[in-house]
């Protein structure tokens, strides 16, 4: 079944309310929020500080491609205009804490940085960090990348042994089938016999072959962030229920800005169901960026669309918060009993609901604790002052 098949014969039905006032400022083509709804009076507390917040490294040689990674995943940029990006010369943060359950920092180490310059403070860099992907272009020579990448994870894991080690075999669209089996082995068999010679063989690498110009740069980024989703069994049980009682053939829990799927069913994931699921995203982004009213948020609570394909499949989205979406994939006669679907999705999002509470409870009452560490005498001295 090609992509091609499902696309041309689409009928779409968004829907979406427009009451809300307000126009936010742009980002090039993109409302600030890259189509958010508004935001959310969430109280303070809820936010993970930036320093506890997980963090993820990309790190490689010049040239690999990790700032074009960013930019493709967390900026919307075409990979076309990463072309000619600049070399980075200092560690780039980014703050990917937008959406409620994808709470983290991206940090973009640039390759040409001085690991023994007595700045670079592994301690704190590695400290916090929930994963390290190293990135490797495959279209290049990768020796050095693999020396890189051995010195990379000892220094890592001596800090923090709790990191995930993800490669990344980027570039891979430069390559044939063959070859790209072929390279991912090579890697794996030499990262690997590299390690055991450094007496690290218990370090664990997953490795992902990766390209800006598809979707396997979403696909790898979903898996890596998946890892650091405490919830993710609970969030995939609960979708395996939704869809073993809808009659859904696969389900996936989307964060919308990024189009990382944060969980899906325990089915296994087709790569063309999942390309199908972040094109729908981008068509009903992009229609209610051009149809809607409200100029701030092209996402919002009331966010739905259905897609009829001419292979009998429906997509289904709907709304699940403000940040994620729930994407169905199901046959058109199971859709019959849309009402049973809708009510089932009702059920799931107040679950969703629940899982979200209980972080919330859990990140206040953390910064209540923290709040009487720094300041154990607070109420003291604001006794001591007022007397
Ligand atoms: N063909 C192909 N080119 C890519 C891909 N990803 C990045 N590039 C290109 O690789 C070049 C270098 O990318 P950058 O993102 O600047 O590399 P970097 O790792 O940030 O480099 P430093 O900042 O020097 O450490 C750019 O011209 C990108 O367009 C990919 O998946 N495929
Ligand atoms: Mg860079």
């Amino acid at each position: 079944m090609s992509r091609n098949t499902f696309k041309g014969s689409g009928i779409l039905i968004a829907d979406k309310s427009y009451d809300d006032e307000g126009a936010g400022p742009y980002v090039g083509s993109f409302p600030k929020g890259f189509g958010y709804g508004p935001e959310d009076s969430e109280p303070e507390t809820t936010a993970a500080s930036p320093e506890e917040q997980p963090r993820i490294l990309l790190m490689g040689l010049r040239r690999s491609g990790k700032s074009s990674i960013q930019k493709v995943v967390f900026h919307k940029v075409s990979p076309n205009e990463t072309l000619f990006l600049e070399s980075t010369n200092k560690i780039v943060k980014d703050d990917v804490s937008n959406s409620s359950f994808v709470q983290f920092q991206v940090w973009d180490v640039p390759g040409q940085i001085d690991f023994f310059d007595p700045t670079f403070d592994s301690e704190t860099i590695f400290g916090g960090c929930g994963a390290l992907i190293f990135v490797i272009d495959a279209q290049d020579d990768y020796i050095e990348a693999l020396a890189r990448l051995q010195m990379e994870v000892t220094r890592a894991y001596k800090i923090n042994p709790n990191i995930k080690f993800e490669v990344f075999i980027h570039k891979v669209d430069g390559l044939s089938d063959d070859n790209k089996i072929e390279t991912q082995r090579d890697i794996h068999q030499r990262s690997t016999d590299d390690l055991a010679e450094a007496g690290m063989e218990n370090v664990h690498l997953s490795f992902h072959l990766t390209s800006i110009y598809d979707h396997s740069i979403f696909e790898a980024f979903s898996k890596v962030v998946q890892k650091l989703i405490p919830q993710l069994p609970v969030l995939e049980n609960l979708l395996n229920i939704l869809i073993s009682n809808s009659g859904i053939e696969k389900a996936f829990l989307f964060d919308v800005m990024s189009k990382i799927y944060i969980a899906t069913d325990s089915s296994p994931v087709d790569m063309q169901c999942y390309e199908l699921c972040c094109d729908m995203i981008d068509v009903v982004i992009d229609m209610s960026c051009i149809y809607g009213a409200r100029d701030d948020g092209a996402f919002d609570g009331d966010s739905s669309a259905i897609i009829k394909l001419n292979t009998n499949t429906i997509l289904y989205l709907r709304e699940v918060n403000r940040h994620l979406a729930l994407i169905c994939i199901l046959r058109e006669d199971s859709f019959d009993k849309q009402g049973l679907i809708d009510y089932n999705f009702g059920c799931f999002r107040k679950a969703i609901q629940q899982v979200f509470d209980i972080k919330k409870q859990a990140a206040a009452a953390r910064a209540k604790t923290n709040a009487t560490r720094a300041f154990p005498h607070a109420n003291g001295i604001a006794e001591g002052a007022t007397s």
